[in-house]
């Protein structure tokens, strides 16, 4: 009998899911929650394709018809139809899940709370520089089913993936795998922090000896965990020495992976700002070592790497003022990496949708640095209360990131920087973080 899959969410992975598994002869049942979705529009998607595209409700028909699900990131499992084709014995898997049962060749999986962006960029880039065919994939932004089909037996693949793609896979094996660091995230979704570590931890489930996994060795958790691990740990870390791991030492990333202590880049040679991008640095030269890179290539890529778009992006300078884009500082510990990686007065415009987040540490980091703090979106109140206890006494709303921007304008001084850097999601008010970031370039930029 032909196979029926039924993809839930037609956005970046649905598409990509339905379009890769129609390529392998399955036929598919496309299903959007949003009863306003164009269906002609990603009908387009798949040219000379049939498909069932369903929007609104899912019908009982189509549960009882369909031999698994590939859920896109973004649908929480407690949503009902997921806990009806659950009942009914459907498998329900991630669209990385279904991905890597179609790859082929290696893979890196890169995840944890914050730098996982960062880092699967500049380890892809190590990679392309290296390998024959490499691919970067995931949750920064193509869909890993997207890439699945064009892999080889010879393909290195560097995938970032989030707690959402990790809660629903099953055989997911990469032989190299990173937890960058585990600060409160999603906790709306995933309920409490041991079940969003729970969660996060999946990335090495099916690890063996056989595998590596690079870990941060300043976390507590993480490293209780890495001596349970079956598989090798290559630690990277920050504050001290780390015998056979890579760390900072004064201004240099020393690395002693090979067994020998090798002196890497100074830190002042990377164009990426922050000790938080130096431990980025450090665990894509760990993921690539542990892949077979040889550290020159891994030494010239990180001489070459320059920012990712949305974090901590250097915009432009005006009157002295120098304007950072951090769009990607979507919860309060990426934020406080941005508001640490100031060196002069900042005008702050943070605030957006609420994901029951917790301000205070985030508010206390920016006490030294912020001259105005002006807020937008669902939690601006919330988070003008905190700060107001704190005694921050210069805060100003807004309705939109253009009034952010012209009031930070206005209380921004020369030698001052104006940073976007949220502490909180874009929904609600943007698409994304991304089209929040040009939107805040587009204000800045005359
Ligand atoms: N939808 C439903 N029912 C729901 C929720 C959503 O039908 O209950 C539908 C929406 O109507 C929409 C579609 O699902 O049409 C959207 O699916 P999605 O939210 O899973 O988003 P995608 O476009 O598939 O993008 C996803 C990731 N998004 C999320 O995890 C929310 C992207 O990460 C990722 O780049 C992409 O897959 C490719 O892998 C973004 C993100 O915000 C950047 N990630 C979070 C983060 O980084 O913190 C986890």
């Amino acid at each position: 009998m032909e196979r029926t899959i039924l993809v839930a969410g037609g956005g970046i992975s649905g598409i990509g899911a339905a379009g890769m598994l129609l390529d392998t002869g399955a036929s598919v049942i496309l299903y959007d929650g949003n009863e306003d979705l164009d269906q002609e529009a990603l009908r387009a998607r798949f040219p000379g394709k049939e498909i069932r595209i369903v929007v609104g409700e899912l019908p009982d028909e189509v549960i009882r018809q369909v031999s698994a699900c590939v859920i896109s990131p973004g649908i929480p499992l407690k949503v009902p139809f997921v806990k009806q084709l659950k009942a009914a014995g459907v498998p329900v898997w991630s669209e990385i899940e279904a991905a890597f049962r179609h790859g082929k060749g290696r893979l890196a999986a890169i995840t944890g709370t914050n730098g996982k962006t960062t880092t699967t960029a500049l380890t892809g880039q190590i990679f392309g520089n290296y390998f024959e065919s490499s691919f970067v994939v995931g949750n920064i932004g193509t869909a890993y089913t997207k890439e699945a089909l064009r892999m080889t037996e010879e393909s290195v693949t560097a995938a970032e993936v989030s707690s959402f793609q990790l809660e629903t896979i099953d055989t997911f094996h990469p032989q190299v795998s990173a937890i960058l660091n585990l600060t409160p995230d999603h906790l709306d979704r995933h309920g409490s922090m041991e079940e969003y570590i729970r969660v996060k931890e999946l990335v090495t489930k099916n690890q063996t000896e056989q595998d590596t996994c690079v870990l941060n060795h300043e976390d507590e958790v993480l490293r209780a965990f890495g001596e349970r691990l079956p598989a090798r740990v290559f630690w990277f870390g920050s504050r001290r020495r780390i015998p056979g791991g890579i760390y900072l030492e004064g201004d240099w990333i020393v690395s002693e992976l090979s067994g020998e202590r090798e002196p890497v880049v100074k830190t002042g040679e990377l164009q990426i700002l922050g000790v938080h991008n130096y431990e980025n640095a450090m665990a894509a030269a760990a993921v690539s070592f542990a892949m077979g890179v040889p550290m020159e290539v891994i030494r010239k890529t990180l001489r070459e790497f320059k920012a990712v778009e949305h974090r901590i992006e250097f915009v432009t300078e005006q009157g002295g003022v120098a304007y950072y884009n951090d769009s990607k500082g979507t919860n309060p510990d990426a934020a406080i990496q941005g508001i640490r990686a100031m060196d002069r007065p900042t005008v702050l415009i943070a605030g957006g949708y609420d994901k029951g987040s917790d301000y205070r540490e985030w508010l206390l980091a920016c006490k030294e640095r912020v001259r105005e703090l002006i807020l937008l979106g669902a939690t601006a109140e919330k988070i003008a209360r905190e700060a107001e206890e704190l005694g921050f006494t210069k805060i100003r709303f807004a309705s939109s990131m253009e009034e952010a921007v012209g009031l930070a304008k206005d209380a921004a001084e020369p030698g001052d920087a104006v940073l976007l850097s949220p502490a909180c999601a874009s929904w609600g008010m943007f698409k994304n973080y991304e089209e929040r970031g040009r939107i805040f370039k587009g204000s800045v930029l005359p």
